[in-house]
């Protein structure tokens, strides 16, 4: 990194007040709509499916019709590829704006978006030739082809690239600002990606010294309960990864958007804090029910699983204080009515303000997740699915798309195709992911399980049976939804006409009491490196074999036992 020199001292950015600098529209614009082309890929396979595993229909899956391989493309496509991308993307527009700089270096953002797009054609190659059939948490022993793991390093290699852009282009500004307050957006922004460079730690020493290796043949057997351990270090994180600039987006453009102001910076500030630091140390509540890991470790990670849950409480505070202000700045009188006066018109309002409703029966479901004596019973169930459909299909997904009604516009420079299009999207997707929640919810609570291509199997229950086909009307109108979507997508970049009239949804300007050691970036790493060796050592202890190493030879899901 030592030849990468900055490219763009001190100069400080003016933006048009309308629009973004043509510098802004490549950055923003490539990685958004590389996201959305995964989604794009990704999201249909979701309602087929729902159509595939409900009795009335048993239809088969267009397209990818082996149904494991089409759940990995939908898993692998929207949670890994759609979101990070996005999320860099995003990110970028939130430095540069905030920060009113370009990042510290424009080369290296380029050099990450080759190494995550070289990842993604890669990953698409093998999941396409039907050799990656492992699903999203490619768990050993399933052996994928080797572009498969190749393809997930250069996306993460990739993402460790932006962090390392993102991070000095703060302390460059740091140093021209010493006494000035990082702004919120760009301070979420770095915790977001100090977690998830802490995290993808777990995943990448999974991939290149486990997977990668058996994939290639240079070993033949494998450790199903280590690997398990490594990709959970790794997953749960991962869901904040996802959520954090959701958050971003409801505690800093929101307030803007909505005509109203945040109740309490540094309140947010130490809410992203706390998920920075608890995200990491909870991931065994993946593992439940996995024999190799002791019921005490089980015990203390359900513990520190409650505490990720106070971070979002706050965020419910927080945030439903500032749309209360802007309710009765729209007139709302009564306890209730500030709800109903937001600005429903406005689907980027809209958008997000259903994702919160969505989140919070996502956030009851998951508290439930996390209890070990209830976890024992909603395991690999369709509970599980129903659950985080709500939180990442439903707060994060729908948030994103309620960016993308602003963002979209600002990156081709035009207004929106349809605002109303737009509208019938959100509810439609409210809507269904609601029904969805509560029929694979239900069923799940009946034993029907996730992850099973039911279309083919004789064994459900028939209590069961109307809570799949309820499932039937979630996935017509989600299919309804993400085509209205994507109309609105291509519409906007290539039939829209007229004058682009939103500005940024963000404030430069910062008011805020919160104490500048808030910023110790150095301090907050230890102590995710002290609680991580604290909550995981232990169960590393546990799992890994020091005696007899890899004992499980890895499996190939399309030709029975891995021969290199
Ligand atoms: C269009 C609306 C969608 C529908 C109807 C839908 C439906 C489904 C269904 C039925 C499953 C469970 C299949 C099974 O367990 O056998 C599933 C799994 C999954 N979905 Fe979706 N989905 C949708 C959108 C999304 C979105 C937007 C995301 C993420 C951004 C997402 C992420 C996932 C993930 C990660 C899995 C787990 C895959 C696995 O078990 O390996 N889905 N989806
Ligand atoms: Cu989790």
């Amino acid at each position: 990194m030592q030849q990468i020199k900055p490219q763009n001292n001190a100069a400080e950015l003016t933006f048009p007040k309308i629009g973004l600098l043509s510098s802004e529209q490549w950055i923003v614009g490539s990685h958004v709509l590389t996201g959305l082309l995964a989604l794009l890929i990704g999201i249909f396979l979701g309602p087929f499916q729902v159509f595939r595993r409900a009795p009335a229909l048993k239809w088969a899956i267009p397209v990818f019709s082996y149904y494991y391989q089409a759940l990995t493309v939908h898993g692998v496509m929207n949670a890994l590829f759609f979101t990070t991308f996005f999320i860099v993307g995003f990110s970028y527009f939130t430095v540069i704006r905030s920060l009113k700089r370009q990042m510290w270096s424009t080369k290296l953002v380029w050099i990450a978006y080759a190494s995550m797009l070289i990842g993604l054609l890669l990953v698409v190659y093998a999941l396409v030739t039907n050799q990656a059939n492992v699903l999203y948490t490619f768990y050993p022993s399933l052996i994928a082809h080797p572009a498969f793991y190749l393809g997930l390093v250069l996306l993460i290699v990739g993402t460790w690239i932006v962090t390392a852009n993102l991070f000095l282009t703060y302390y460059q500004w740091r140093k021209e600002n010493p006494q000035e307050h990082l702004p919120l957006a760009v301070f979420a922004t770095l915790t977001n990606f100090v977690l998830w460079c802490v995290a993808s730690l777990g995943v990448a020493i999974e991939v290149l010294f486990m997977l990668l290796p058996l994939s290639l043949g240079l070993i033949t057997h494998t450790d199903p309960q280590a690997g398990r351990a490594l990709f959970w270090f790794f997953g749960h994180p991962l869901v904040y990864f996802w959520l954090l600039p959701a958050y971003t987006s409801w505690y800093a453009m929101l307030p803007k958007q909505a005509n109203s102001k945040i109740f309490s910076d540094p309140l947010a500030r130490v809410a992203f804090i706390l998920l920075m630091i608890f995200s990491i140390p909870v991931g065994v509540h993946h593992m439940f029910t996995d024999p190799g890991v002791s019921e005490v470790m089980k015990g203390i990670q359900t513990v520190f699983t409650f505490v990720v849950a106070i971070p979002s409480l706050l965020t419910a505070f927080n945030v439903g204080s500032m749309l209360e202000r802007a309710g009765r700045n729209r007139g709302a009188k009564g306890l209730f009515d500030w709800m109903w006066k937001q600005d429903w018109k406005n689907p980027v309002i809209a958008a997000q303000i259903s994702a919160m409703l969505l989140f919070i029966t996502g956030g009851i479901t998951g508290i439930m997740n996390a209890s070990l004596t209830l976890n024992i019973a909603l395991h690999n169930t369709s509970w599980i699915p129903a659950h985080f459909h709500q939180t990442l299909g439903g707060a994060v997904t729908l948030t994103f798309m309620g960016i993308c009604y602003w963002l979209i516009p600002m990156i081709r420079g035009r207004a929106l195709y349809s605002v109303k299009i737009a509208l019938w999207q959100v509810h439609t997707w409210s809507i269904g992911m609601m029904i969805f929640g509560y029929s694979y919810g239900a069923a799940g609570l009946l034993g029907v399980p996730r992850r099973t291509d039911l279309g083919a199997a004789p064994y459900i229950n028939a209590d069961a049976v109307p809570y799949l086909n309820l499932s039937i009307a979630s996935g017509v109108l989600l299919l309804i939804s993400a085509i209205l979507f994507f109309v609105n997508v291509f519409g906007t970049l290539m039939l829209s006409k007229q004058p682009l009239t939103e500005e940024a949804p963000i404030d430069t300007y910062v008011e805020t009491k919160s104490p500048l050691w808030m910023e110790k970036w150095g301090l907050w790493l230890s102590i995710v490196a002290i609680l991580c060796v604290i909550a995981w050592a232990p169960v590393f202890m546990e799992v890994v074999d020091f005696t007899h190493g890899f004992q499980i030879p890895g499996y190939n899901p399309n030709g029975g036992l891995y021969k290199p």
